[in-house]
């Protein structure tokens, strides 16, 4: 049991669990078509043991037990996100109906579990037609990005709380473009450059075309990083500047400013697409909410061996979760304070926070890690900072990305030879949590 109560974070707040299509749903028939994460993953040494999401967690057949596990739990919303590659397999043009017909049951199912749907439209699952064109290095990606929007809400928007456009657009860009971990798995800095305006343009630009069709409560999911340097030294703290530049600073100021950070368009130079300051009105669109997902702390040191970016994370003193991040309730807290201080006051979700830890039902230390967490939502309420609602992460043990399925972050243990699933005690601690106060 958590040692907190739902009555603690005011009478309207929101508690859900998230997912995201290509980490649970498989099911890759009944015409998608193909993502970038397919052949990212079908290409060796990208992904652990060449796992992919091809079969996943079967979510796609097995979604009505899934959405029993959220009633159950007592959850009142379930953050997801559509895959564009079901709805429009080449990215544009012909729609996919049975794509369509399972979004229908999924909304339907959720609705009739009194759960509220909040949809994601991206969560990494690019349509590899889209790719082939340049991804998110095309300046056409906004038009592309918009159009699939609009569809959504043309099939589906009366029936969802809350539309997130990009999930994590730091991941998109520069995990993917300049770190090359995730597809497409690009090491090149001005593709990079272009990923990190395109994707917020994309953003701006959807959100634009979502309102003219009467889309309500639009947002954006960002992942900031509480970064802190290593040491006290000035290289340390100008590393971490940096950092905080390229991870927190570019995202907040486009999305919430209109204007990106001068020490990072200069570091990027001629790398950024021509004419981009034009754009800067609709990157800035006002937003109905931001999205911030929380897992851990980055100390940062000076990195003279790359002066392109002379910063990179080191290892911390601090406990650790099973894929190695620390875990720094306290981060949560100065970021949510942070956000909400020095930027418009706006509604914000913690749409995702969560740890890896070993396999097994017993995980008491993602009990403690959900409990800090909470608590940290608390304090950063207390300190002013207009929190409506708490997603985990994640409901199912799930594909990890570039870990496969090696690291765990469910509520619920999925067996995937059987595909059993078994709530864990942190499942029964939000039960607790959730129906007994
Ligand atoms: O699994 C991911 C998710 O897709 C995006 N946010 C971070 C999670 C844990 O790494």
């Amino acid at each position: 049991m958590f040692s907190v109560s739902r009555n603690q974070f005011g009478p309207d707040f929101t508690f859900g669990a998230a997912t995201a299509a290509y980490q649970i749903e498989g099911g890759q028939t009944d015409g998608r078509g193909p993502a970038i994460w397919d052949s990212f993953a079908a290409t060796p040494g990208n992904t652990d043991k060449g796992d992919s999401g091809v079969m996943a967690c079967d979510h796609y057949n097995r979604w009505p037990e899934d959405l029993d596990l959220m009633r159950d739990a007592g959850f009142d919303a379930y953050r997801f996100s559509f895959a564009w590659p079901r709805l429009i397999p080449a990215g544009t043009g012909t729609v996919n109906d049975k794509g369509v017909d399972f979004y229908d049951r999924l909304i339907d199912g959720m609705l009739e579990r009194g759960l509220k749907p909040y949809a994601t439209l991206y969560h990494w699952d690019l349509p590899s037609p889209l790719q082939d064109k340049g991804g998110w290095m095309n300046r056409d990606i906004a038009g592309w990005f918009a159009d699939y929007a609009v569809l959504v809400q043309q099939k589906f928007g009366d029936r969802l709380d809350a539309m997130a456009t990009i999930n994590e657009p730091w991941c998109v860009a520069f995990l993917s473009h300049f770190i090359g971990a995730h597809a497409p798995g690009y090491r090149d800095i001005r593709a990079t450059a272009r990923a990190m305006h395109h994707v917020l343009l994309a953003h701006g630009t959807a959100v634009n075309a979502l309102r003219a069709e009467g889309a309500k409560n639009l947002g954006i999911v960002l992942n900031l990083q509480k970064s802190e340097p290593a040491t006290d030294s000035p290289a340390d703290k100008a590393a971490t500047h940096l950092f905080d530049g390229i991870f927190n600073r570019w995202y907040l100021d486009g999305v919430l400013k209109g204007e990106y950070p001068a020490d990072i368009v200069k570091r990027l130079g001629d790398h950024l697409p021509d004419g981009f300051a034009d754009d800067m009105a609709v990157v800035g669109t006002p937003i109905d909410w931001l999205g911030i997902n929380y897992y851990t702390r980055s100390l940062i040191a000076d990195d003279p061996a790359t002066p392109a970016f002379p910063a990179k994370p080191v290892e911390g003193p601090l406990e650790k979760t099973d894929i190695g991040w620390e875990i720094y309730p306290q981060g949560l807290t100065d970021l949510l304070v942070r956000v909400s201080d020095d930027y418009k006051k706006l509604p914000i979700f913690v749409t995702e926070n969560g740890m890896a830890e070993v396999e097994g039902i017993d995980d008491p230390r993602r009990v403690n890690y959900y409990e800090a967490h909470l608590k940290a939502v608390l304090e950063a309420q207390r300190q002013g900072a207009d929190v409506r609602g708490y997603f985990a992460w994640s409901l199912l043990d799930n594909f990890e990305w570039a870990e496969g399925y090696a690291k765990r972050f469910g509520l619920v243990h999925v067996d995937y030879e059987t595909q059993k699933r078994s709530p864990k005690a942190s499942y029964r601690a939000f039960q607790g949590l959730l129906h007994n106060s």
